[in-house]
């Protein structure tokens, strides 16, 4: 069976929805990112991948793979039939990393990185400064379109649905692009979506608590 390293509401939380929409089971297996241990045992998670980030899919002859972008497409050819990204050769297939690479890059890293990770005014006032371009970039896109590639739901959605999920926490109301704001609420009405951020929450105030 395939195997997600993840933490509650990180990046990994757009692999759960993935697994989810393709409906694929997987074992799930929570790190603790600041001590860099796995709930359940304990271990130190940088024996698992040396990066020390999630997500991490253990396949199922044991490899491990990480970095969303390649996750998230090893889970969608896994089961071609839900159209979950573009056929290799396609056009739209380098539509989807192109996206996938923008989120990654330009929306995780460039703004919802340096928000949870580092508290100061000073690191942050770059990241603040961007956000409002980088968004006016999807907004614009979703204006006169329901998915970001074609016309069916892929795993780049996955991953925007995650990022802008995030935007509130991180102190940026997503009402200010309404394009922005209708999609989540049609991804959010997703059962698949809704049932993996669901997981997610619960898990999040059960460590809170
Ligand atoms: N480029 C990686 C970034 C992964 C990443 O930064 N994950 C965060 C959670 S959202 C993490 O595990 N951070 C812990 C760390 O970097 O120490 C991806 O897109 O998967």
């Amino acid at each position: 069976m395939l195997q997600l390293y993840f933490s509650p509401l990180a990046c990994s939380l757009s692999s759960r929805i993935a697994l989810m929409e393709a409906g694929l089971e997987a074992r799930y297996h929570l790190v603790h990112l600041r001590t860099k241990k796995v709930a359940e045992d304990e271990r130190d998670f940088r024996g698992i991948s040396p990066k020390g980030a999630v997500p991490v899919l253990v396949l199922e002859n044991g490899e491990r793979l990480s970095e969303s972008a390649a996750v998230l497409q090893y889970i969608a050819d896994l089961k071609p039939e839900r159209g979950l990204a573009p056929r290799p050769g396609d056009v739209d297939r380098y539509r989807l990393q192109e996206w996938l690479s923008f989120i990654g890059a330009e929306i995780h890293k460039a703004f919802l990185f340096p928000t949870f990770w580092y508290q100061d005014d000073a690191s942050l006032a770059k990241p603040r400064a961007r956000i409002a371009q980088t968004l006016s970039v999807p907004s614009a896109h979703l204006a006169t379109r329901e998915f970001l590639v074609g016309e069916c739901f892929t795993v780049a959605d996955a991953h925007l649905a995650w990022a802008l999920l995030l935007l509130r926490p991180a102190g940026v109301d997503v009402a200010q692009w309404p394009p922005l704001a209708a999609y989540l609420e049609r991804m959010q009405a997703r059962p698949a979506v809704r049932d993996a951020i669901a997981t997610e929450m619960a898990l999040r105030k059960a460590m809170a608590a």
